[in-house]
C-alpha cells in the first residue's frame, strides 16, 4: 500500500509523486511487468479524478516501476477464465479511463520505460504524447493471443498512424523498436534510460508555466476537431480562441509581454 501524501489515500499499484506542478503517476507491479488488472484500472481511474481536481497539479506523467516494462498489457492471469461478459465490462472500464485521460482538461506525457504492449500501449496512446527510453519496445500482440485490441487501440493507433500502419502492428502482434516507433510517429521523442524522466519533467515543467486554461482548450479543441470537418473545426476553434479573451489568464499573458515580464498565470 501506498499512501498518497496529497490526500491521503492508499493505492496498492499506484504510486504518486508531486514535483512542483506536474504529478508522476507510476503503476508500481514490477513483478507482474505492471499488467493491468482490474484493481490496477480502478485505481487509475481514481487517481485521474483525483488529478484532474487538484488545482496544484498542472501536468501529468504516467510511466511504469523499474527499468524493464512501462506496462506489459492487460493482465492475462485475469482474462484467462474469462467470458464475453466480463471481457466487456473489462474493456470498458480500460476505455473509459482512456476517455477520461483524453477529455481531460490537464495535459499527459508518457514517459514509457521500456515494454508497451497490448493494454500498455493502448495506455500510452491515451496520453497527449509520448516520450521513450532507447530500449523500449512497443506492440499490440494481442491476436497473438487470440483477441484483439479493447482498450481503443485499433481506434487511436489508427488515427495516429493510418490505418495501414495500424493494420500492419495489429495483424503481426509484433513488437517495434523505438526507432520505427519514432519514424512512424508513434513516440516523439526517444532518450537513454537514464534520461527519460528528466525530459519528461522537463517538458511537462515548461507546459506548466503556460496557461493552462487555455491548453486545456487547446487540447479539447484537436482532439474533438479531428472528427468534425474541416469548415466545423475551424468554427469550433475561432469560437474557443474568443472564449479565451474572457479569462484572466489572456490578460496577464498579454500585459506581461508588454511589460517584458514573465507571466504569472492564475489559470483563470
Ligand atoms: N499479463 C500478466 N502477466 C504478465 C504480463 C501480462 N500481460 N506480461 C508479463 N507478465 C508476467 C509474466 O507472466 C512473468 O510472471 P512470472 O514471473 O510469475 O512468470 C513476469 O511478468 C515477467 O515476465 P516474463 O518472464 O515473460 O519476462 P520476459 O522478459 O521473458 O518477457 C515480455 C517479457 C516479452 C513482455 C513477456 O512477458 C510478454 O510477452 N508478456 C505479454 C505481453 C502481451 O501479450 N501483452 C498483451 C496482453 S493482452 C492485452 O493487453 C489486451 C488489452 C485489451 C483488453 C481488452 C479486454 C477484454
Amino acid at each position: 500500500m501506498c499512501s498518497d501524501m496529497e490526500t491521503g489515500i492508499e493505492y496498492k499499484y499506484i504510486v504518486l509523486d508531486y514535483k512542483e506542478n506536474v504529478c508522476i503517476v507510476t503503476v508500481n507491479r514490477e513483478k507482474n511487468l505492471n499488467a493491468l488488472n482490474s484493481e490496477v484500472l480502478d485505481e487509475l481511474s481514481n487517481v485521474f479524478e483525483e488529478l484532474e481536481s487538484n488545482n496544484s497539479v498542472k501536468v501529468i506523467i504516467i510511466t511504469g516501476a523499474g527499468k524493464k516494462a512501462f506496462v506489459a498489457g492487460a493482465d492475462i492471469s485475469e482474462m484467462v477464465s474469462s467470458i464475453p461478459s466480463q471481457a466487456i465490462h473489462f474493456a470498458r472500464k480500460g476505455q473509459n479511463l482512456i476517455r477520461y485521460m483524453e477529455n481531460m482538461n490537464k495535459p499527459i506525457i508518457a514517459a514509457v520505460n521500456g515494454f508497451a504492449l497490448g493494454g500498455g500501449l493502448e495506455l500510452a496512446l491515451g496520453c497527449d504524447f509520448i516520450y521513450a527510453s532507447d530500449n523500449a519496445k512497443l506492440g499490440l500482440p494481442e491476436v497473438t493471443l487470440g483477441i484483439m485490441p479493447g482498450f481503443g487501440g485499433t481506434q487511436n493507433l489508427s488515427r495516429l498512424i493510418g490505418a495501414n500502419k495500424a493494420k500492419e502492428l495489429i495483424f503481426t502482434g509484433k513488437m517495434i523498436g523505438v526507432d520505427n516507433a519514432h519514424e512512424w510517429g508513434i513516440v516523439n521523442a526517444v532518450f537513454s534510460q537514464e534520461k527519460l524522466m528528466d525530459e519528461s519533467l522537463k517538458t511537462a515543467k515548461i507546459i506548466s508555466r503556460n496557461g493552462l486554461v487555455a491548453i486545456g482548450f487547446a487540447k479539447e479543441v484537436i482532439s474533438r476537431g479531428l472528427n468534425m470537418s474541416k469548415d466545423d473545426a475551424f468554427k469550433y476553434e475561432s469560437s474557443i480562441f474568443s472564449a479565451l479573451f474572457s479569462t484572466g489568464d489572456q490578460k496577464e499573458g498579454m500585459n506581461a509581454f508588454l511589460e517584458k515580464r514573465k507571466p504569472d498565470f492564475k489559470n483563470n
